[in-house]
Order: structure tokens, then C-alpha cells, then sequence
């Protein structure tokens, strides 16, 4: 078993044509470690100018899509549009998104299906609450979340998809989870991916972390075992993002 680290960015709906091309300016310069994979997530309007001028060894992903490849879906954008302008991942179901815009697992899943078919790779982003947290159900959460994942790919397909554990209650509000319950919550996906889909996929897929990572907490959180890599909002659009992604070297 070798899982890459993995580091994603989320700039979310922030940024500029002129922030965006210093803060790419400032990631093409830095120096960083030789084993980890990034991936900038960023809003589509900007897709195309990061995608030209971003380094080479990071890539781009959307940060949502629909489930049509074209269509009469006014406002929308497919998994091929976010392919044909240079995006090679796109992350999916971000609380965001699931809690704010009132997307369910099920068309979350549905969105996952149509993005590997149309050949990106997908951060699925799955997180409790905090009520849900308080209440105990934290597992049945993050379960009930996979479970609509599984059923609609199946057990292919689980090489293009990274996990983002993202506790919501740690999204943007500087309160990160212990090291210690990250690593409870990710071992537990980890067991949920044997049962329900296998043993290789348990132990290949990459479970990383997202709320509130910053530089002054990474490396903690980095050594826990289970934990292989992170998604990043508000600090991803700092030169500090480096340090993230150099946080297992
Ligand atoms: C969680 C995370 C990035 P932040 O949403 O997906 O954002 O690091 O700002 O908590």
C-alpha cells in the first residue's frame, strides 16, 4: 500500500483576475515536496487562466458541476465543459453545497457517476454537522453520505476518487479537529470502503481532511495515519499554502 499525499486547494468564490495571477505567480516559484500530488480548485470563470498558467505538476479541478455533458440547463456547466477548459478534477458534494444549495447524497452521487464517465477524477466531500456531531452521528453521517456514493458507482472507478473528510463545524471557522479526531473518523471510513466496496479500495484511496487546515496545524494533523492529505479553503489563497503542501516531507 503507498497512498501519495495529496493537497488540495478550494479558493471557493473568491479572487480576481489580477489576485489570481500573483497568487499562481507566488505556487509556480515555490519549492516543494517531490511525492505529493496538489490540485487547485477554482471558480469556473477563472478555470481557463489558471489552467494556462498554472506549474505543470499541479493540476486544476472545478469546484462543482452538473450531471448533463449539454444541454437546456441554464447556469449549469458539465464535466465535459470543465475537461474541454483544462480542469482535471472536480470536487463534489462540499458542505457547501450540500447544506447551502440543498444538494443530496443521492444527486451528489449522481454528479460523482457523470464525472468519472466523463474522465475527471473526483474530491467527494463528505462531513458531519455540528448537531450531528453533539447527537453521536457522526459515522452514520459520513455512512449515509458514502453509502449513495457506492451504490452509484459501484466498486470501480474508486482509483479516480480522493475523500475529503470535512467536519462542517470546522469549515472557515478557525476551529480545526484534533489530530485525534480526524484520524477516528477516517479510520472509520477507511473500514466503511473495505466493507462496502474492498479491501484494496480501503487501503488505496486517499482520505484526506478539510476545515479550518492552516500552516500552524498540518504537520500534526499529517502524521496521523489515516490521514493522506487535505482539502484547503481560506488558506489555500495565501502564500502559507505551501507549507500545506509540504506539510508530510
Ligand atoms: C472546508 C475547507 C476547504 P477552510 O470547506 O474545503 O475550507 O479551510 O476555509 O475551512
Amino acid at each position: 500500500m503507498s497512498r501519495v499525499f495529496w493537497v488540495g486547494g478550494n479558493w471557493k468564490m473568491n479572487g480576481t483576475t489580477a489576485a489570481i495571477k500573483d497568487l499562481v505567480a507566488s505556487f509556480n516559484t515555490a519549492a516543494t515536496a517531490p511525492a505529493v500530488e496538489v490540485v487547485v480548485g477554482v471558480p469556473y470563470v477563472y478555470i481557463p487562466l489558471v489552467a494556462d498558467s498554472l506549474r505543470k505538476d499541479w493540476a486544476v479541478a472545478g469546484e462543482n458541476c452538473y450531471v448533463k455533458a449539454s444541454g437546456a440547463f441554464t447556469g449549469e456547466i458539465s464535466p465535459e465543459m470543465l475537461k474541454d477548459v483544462g480542469a482535471a478534477w472536480v470536487i463534489l458534494g462540499h458542505s457547501e453545497r450540500r447544506n447551502t444549495i440543498g444538494e443530496s447524497d443521492k444527486f451528489v452521487a449522481e454528479k460523482v457517476v457523470k464525472a468519472l464517465e466523463a474522465g475527471l477524477k473526483v474530491v467527494l466531500c463528505v462531513g458531519e454537522l455540528l448537531e450531528q456531531r453533539e447527537a453521536g452521528t457522526t459515522q452514520a453521517v459520513v455512512n449515509r453520505q458514502l453509502d449513495a456514493v457506492v451504490k452509484a458507482v459501484g466498486v470501480a472507478d474508486w482509483a479516480n476518487i480522493v475523500i475529503a473528510y470535512e467536519p462542517v463545524w470546522a469549515i472557515g471557522t478557525g476551529k480545526v479537529a484534533s489530530p485525534e479526531q480526524a484520524q477516528e473518523v477516517h479510520a472509520a471510513i477507511r473500514e466503511y470502503l473495505k466493507g462496502a466496496v474492498s479491501a484494496d479500495v480501503a487501503a488505496n484511496t486517499r482520505i484526506t481532511y478539510g476545515g479550518s487546515v492552516s500552516a500552524a496545524n498540518c504537520q500534526e494533523l499529517a502524521q496521523k495515519s489515516d490521514v493522506d492529505g487535505f482539502l484547503v479553503g481560506g488558506a489555500s489563497l495565501k502564500p502559507e499554502f505551501i507549507t500545506i503542501v509540504n506539510a508530510n516531507d
